[in-house]
């Protein structure tokens, strides 16, 4: 793995980490060896950051252009993330450990992300609104100027794009401070948004750290709006200083969802619906099913098939086309996951598979963990609560609808929640009742730009994606236009 500095940009000057300056140090999760370096944003480079992106939405004439015009760009953007995906999938596989084909996916996304929300621009509609009066009134999206994107580690490139498409397309000069587990990825965006032609200082990435630069960015009196990604008591403090500053936030958070099986439901395609919302991704997911809820009728075979089910995941390198899952992001969550399995023995739980690092041979340097299933919690527990964030499912039975509405709403989270059921009325009465921001029935998991996304309570504000996506990133402005004969009247 090539493993000279990356430079990042900010206006006309270069930050090449020589000569003393920070450098980030990305570990491949696979096997701990340097996946890349990038040299390390500071504060004082926020502050020059939101200079040049001021200066840009200022003097730029980004946000003046016709949106078939800015609609333009970003199809290009699209198109170049397209022509580099592999060599950007396995960039992305080397800094976070995902599987090659799913980092294959997240970067197709991403070129999606920028293809519909160039369409989006093309086809806004700013409203006009019926007069009570002889004005003619309008309520037009604006941009808000230079707004901040702090993004994780879990869905690199995608995750940018999610946020930088719909603010670019609104008119925003953006500013991206990637996750520093993963901070390849927004440093290739940054490049080829340039190359497809968006105008300097419009998109800058600072790869910082989150205590540092993150802070300074939402502190800035500069930005004028930010978009976070990532755990809730970040965000809580993310959200806190916005409150102090009164500026919109959008806040993605983190998740304890419910994964729902009723005794009518198809039973092989819940059992592999169940593995595939936990185990995916190696469960480091806002929205991974990571608690189990099985009527109790069928709690007993439903949890034997599950079992063999996780026996048969593999576990492997990311770049073997046969994995399934790979390994944790980094050491240290790694072991705030196994940290978890170990509460949840102490909490009295049953651990039925898993529970421990692999024996393979060849995965004993990465951050490997096996898909763990546990069962004989009550959903009380720490483990049943807490975001786990790793590929450990805890199973609980349930006696009816109404005892698992009460079960799985039990939590501060409220991101999303699946079932699986042959009666679509009841889906229709469960899914009414969840509190969850993304209900699936029949599937899980999926996920696509045009429907919106974000959660309920502590899972955050806000909603990304589809139009909601643009305006989360617009301010509407409301514009009365007099028609009238006679001078107005006091
Ligand atoms: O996230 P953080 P971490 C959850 C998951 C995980 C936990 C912690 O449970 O175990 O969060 O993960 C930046 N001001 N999710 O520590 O700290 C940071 O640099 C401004 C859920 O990685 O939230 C990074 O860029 N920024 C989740 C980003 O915030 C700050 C995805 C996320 O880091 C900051 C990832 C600060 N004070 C983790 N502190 C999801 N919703 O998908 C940190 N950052």
């Amino acid at each position: 793995m090539d493993t000279q500095i990356k430079s990042f940009q900010v206006g006309d000057a270069w930050r090449s980490g020589q000569d003393g300056e920070h450098v980030i140090v990305s570990i491949n999760p696979a096997d701990g060896s340097i996946a890349g370096k990038v040299a390390r944003a500071t504060p004082e480079d926020v502050d020059n950051a939101v200079a040049v992106a001021w200066d840009a939405f200022r003097n730029q004439p980004w946000r003046r252009l016709r949106p078939d015009q800015r609609a333009t760009t970003l199809y290009e953007i699209g198109r170049r993330i397209l022509l580099e995906k592999d060599a950007l999938a396995r960039l992305q596989m080397a800094d976070s450990g995902k599987p090659l084909k799913e980092c294959v996916n997240m970067v197709t996304s991403a070129a999606g992300h920028f293809r519909y929300y160039a369409a989006v621009c093309e086809t806004w509609q700013n409203e006009v609104t019926s007069p009570r009066g002889e004005y003619f009134s309008l309520a037009l999206a604006e941009p808000f100027g230079v707004v901040a994107c702090i993004t994780p580690w879990n869905s690199p490139i995608m995750n940018e794009a999610q946020k930088a498409a719909p603010a670019l397309a609104a008119g925003n000069a953006v500013l991206i401070k990637p996750s520093e587990e993963t901070p390849q990825l927004a440093i290739e965006l940054a490049r080829i948004c340039a190359e497809a032609g968006l105008p300097q200082g419009l998109l800058t990435v600072l790869p910082g750290l989150g205590e540092d630069v993150g802070a300074a960015l939402v502190k800035h009196p500069g930005v004028r709006m930010v978009s976070f990604t990532g755990g809730t008591e970040t965000g809580r403090v993310i959200g806190s200083i916005a409150g102090q500053r009164l500026i919109p936030v959008g806040l993605e958070l983190g998740g304890k969802s419910p994964h729902i099986v009723f005794e009518d439901a198809d039973f092989d395609k819940a059992v592999a619906g169940v593995a595939s919302g936990i185990f995916g991704s190696a469960g480091q997911s806002c929205v991974a099913g990571s608690r189990l809820f099985v009527q109790k009728s069928i709690y007993p075979r439903f949890i034997e098939a599950l079992v063999e089910r996780t026996r048969a995941i593999r576990v492997g390198m990311p770049d073997d086309p046969g994995t399934e899952m790979g390994p944790l992001v980094s050491r240290a969550h790694r072991d705030k996951v196994a940290a978890y399995v170990d509460l949840a023995r102490q909490e009295g739980g049953k651990v039925l598979i898993g529970g421990g690092l692999p024996e393979a041979p060849e995965l004993a340097n990465g951050w490997f963990y096996m898909p763990t299933v546990i069962d004989g919690l009550s959903n009380k527990a720490r483990a049943c609560q807490e975001e786990i964030f790793g590929p450990v499912l805890v199973a609980l039975p349930f006696e009816d609808e109404a005892d698992v509405i009460t079960q799985g709403n039990d939590t501060v989270f409220g991101l999303a929640a699946g079932m699986w059921t042959g009666d679509y009325a009841r889906a229709w009465r469960v899914a009414r009742e969840l509190d969850a921001g993304s209900v699936w029935i029949n599937t899980y998991k999926q996920s696509h730009i045009a429907t919106p996304f974000g959660g309920f309570k502590d899972s955050g504000i806000g909603r990304e994606k589809g139009l909601h996506g643009l305006r989360l990133y617009s301010q509407v402005k409301s514009l009365y236009w007099g028609m009238h004969e006679k001078p107005l009247s006091l």
